[in-house]
């Protein structure tokens, strides 16, 4: 799938032609890209149906853009913008603070190329030295460099998603595999992954490396073996495929799935049960004198399935979103593991946007879209006027879209209930909506997009004052690009559960915030909701990298709101 590869090149032209200061079409190439890259389907079979348009944001001349790429592989207009600035503009602009302008003097002057130059030109103090810049600039890309660095070598989970679940099906449907796995970190749903740990089993496994290194998306064989290949695909992602006897399997996928800190935690407790676990099996080596290699050959325990391997350790079979060693041991000792949330407990969605801010749809394509989903209700919450640059919605917009959603409501082919609100900007002076217009609201969502000196003050006076349902996003946090606010979460989980405010876990890819581990933390005292926060129809599809964060933070339905009927939940909004 070149999803990823495609969205890629778009955001750059979007960066090169903002650098010739072409005005709107960055702006639609950086929306295009964005849908390409949410899609759960795979490009090229869009565009095979002669589909491309139909892609959100997709218009006329990128779709040709597209097509140019999958036919020959190059896309003429990007290689000609990157020979006149042949720079990695894309790790660049990572760095939080550089734009592509930024990007080209640092360039022109210093001749930096890729965040490696940056990092040296920055130490060196020549970045000071820039007629504009200073040594203050200078000082925070050197603070923001190591993010911007593991953005290039990590990926977020929700990008990850598609080439995975592409992988699964090719590799599930190819006649030289049996059973496939992908491990490691994107099976207990980190918001971020390194690689994807492919386990399989295969009759011929020549035959079953053949066809996973010479695949036309593999970009580089890293190593090539009998049992083990590493490769990087369309996309950059590195997938692992390692290849284990049936009966080894459980032990395997054990191991694979990690985390290392859950292993060392389950090998200790083979251990004091004189027994070895290790990545193909758990054996009994009580009996067995140590060999001259000290290797101890033991009779085999369990190892077949991941079932038997948790069964011989007298622990329940823990769901692989919770093996981070942060108690899930014990709990599953005592057999008291909680009944985590599953994607389809969610009821409805309580953040969507649509084109009266920032979102690419209108109110009839996002509830249309949900209804083609299944949910019994969705939030339209467009952002509030003070949003960038006034893209947010003003209030007789937001009357005329109360129009629209009266006409959705009065419409019987429309079984998803539609409510009414806004996402509100909490500033020091409040929100940036009227009393009064927040009682028109059915539910108002808030948020802080900005960074005050003391966002906790700030966040708990606006809750205390103003009738906040929701609190969005709470650390307003992108992964890879922008710090958390320094928020004391407990202070503003506590305020939040006097207020009667649930906190938001948001299923947007570079967000998924509040983080899980917080979500853990706050379990008890806090109540969340799982929203997509889509800007787009195929963002709807979110909802399950939400869901697994919840999960990680080991969420049941009763700590999720939206698994609760409308009729249930309304009251607390109305309250
Ligand atoms: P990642 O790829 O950085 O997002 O994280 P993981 O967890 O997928 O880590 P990875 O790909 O290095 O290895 C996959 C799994 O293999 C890991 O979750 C646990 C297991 N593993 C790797 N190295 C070790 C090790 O040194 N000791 C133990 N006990 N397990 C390991
Ligand atoms: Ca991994
Ligand atoms: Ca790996
Ligand atoms: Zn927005």
């Amino acid at each position: 799938m070149k999803n990823k590869e495609i969205a890629d090149q778009l955001y750059e032209i979007a960066d090169f032609l903002e650098i010739q200061e072409v005005e709107y079409k960055p702006r639609a190439y950086r929306r295009a890209a964005r849908s390409v890259e949410s899609l759960s389907e795979d490009v090229e079979d869009i565009y095979e149906r002669g589909e491309l348009q139909e892609i959100d944001d997709v218009g006329e001349s990128i779709a040709e853009k597209i097509a140019e790429y999958l036919e020959t592989g190059e896309l003429e207009y990007y290689e000609q913008l990157k020979a006149d600035l042949p720079v990695d503009i894309d790790a660049l602009t990572s760095v939080e603070g550089i734009g592509p302008q930024t990007a080209k003097t640092l360039y022109e002057k210093l001749g930096v190329t890729d965040l490696d130059d940056l990092e040296r030109a920055a130490r060196e103090g020549a970045i000071a030295e820039i007629e504009g810049f200073g040594e203050k600039t200078q000082q925070n890309i050197l603070d923001h460099i190591g993010m911007a660095k593991a953005g290039q070598e990590r990926m977020l989970l929700g990008r990850a998603f598609p080439i995975a679940d592409e992988l699964q099906e090719r590799l599930d449907q190819a006649d030289e595999f049996e059973r496939v796995d992908i491990a490691g970190s994107f099976r207990r749903r980190r918001p971020t992954v390194g690689d994807l740990d492919v386990l399989a089993t295969a009759d011929d496994p020549e035959a079953a490396m053949e066809v996973f290194c010479t695949h036309e998306d593999v970009k580089d064989v890293l190593s090539r073996g009998p049992t083990k290949s590493s490769v990087i695909v369309s996309g950059d992602l590195q997938i692992d495929l390692r290849l284990v006897d049936p009966g080894e399997y459980g032990a395997a996928l054990v191991y694979f799935t990690g985390s290392k800190d859950h292993n060392i935690a389950l090998r200790n407790l083979a251990i004091d049960r004189d027994w070895k676990l290790n990545e193909y099996r758990l054996f009994d080596v009580s009996d067995v004198e140590a060999s001259e290699s000290g290797l101890r050959k033991g009779e085999r325990i369990a190892g077949g399935t991941e079932d038997d391997v948790y069964d011989a350790l007298d622990l329940a079979w823990i769901p692989p979103e919770l093996r981070e060693d942060t108690g899930e041991i014990d709990v599953a000792a005592n057999d008291d593991l909680p009944e985590l949330v599953e994607l389809s407990d969610i009821q409805g969605d309580l953040q969507l946007h649509t084109d009266y801010s920032d979102g690419s749809n209108t109110v009839q394509e996002m509830v249309n879209a949900a209804d083609e989903r299944g949910l019994d209700y969705v939030l339209i919450s467009d952002h509030g006027p003070s949003f960038q640059f006034a893209s947010g919605i003003n209030q007789d917009e937001f009357e005329d879209q109360r129009d629209d959603i009266e006409r959705l409501r009065a419409d019987d082919d429309v079984e998803v209930e539609t409510l009414h609100g806004i996402e509100a900007e909490i500033t020091t002076d409040g929100l940036d909506v009227s009393e009064e217009w927040c009682d028109r609201c059915d539910v108002v969502v808030g948020a802080m997009h900005s960074n005050p000196s003391n966002p906790t003050e700030v966040v708990q006076q606006a809750f205390v004052e103003h009738p906040i349902d929701i609190f969005a996003h709470p650390s307003n946090r992108l992964i890879h690009e922008r710090e958390p606010l320094d928020l004391d979460v407990e202070a503003v989980v506590e305020t939040a559960a006097e207020e009667g405010i649930a906190l938001e876990i948001n299923a947007q890819p570079e967000r998924l915030d509040l983080d899980w581990q917080n979500v853990k933390e706050y379990r008890d005292d806090a109540t969340y909701v799982v929203s997509t926060d889509a800007h787009t129809t195929s963002e709807l599809d979110f909802m399950h990298l939400g869901v697994a964060q919840a999960r990680r933070g080991w969420c049941t339905t009763d700590d999720v709101l939206n698994t609760k009927p409308l009729d249930e939940i309304r009251s607390l909004f109305e309250g």
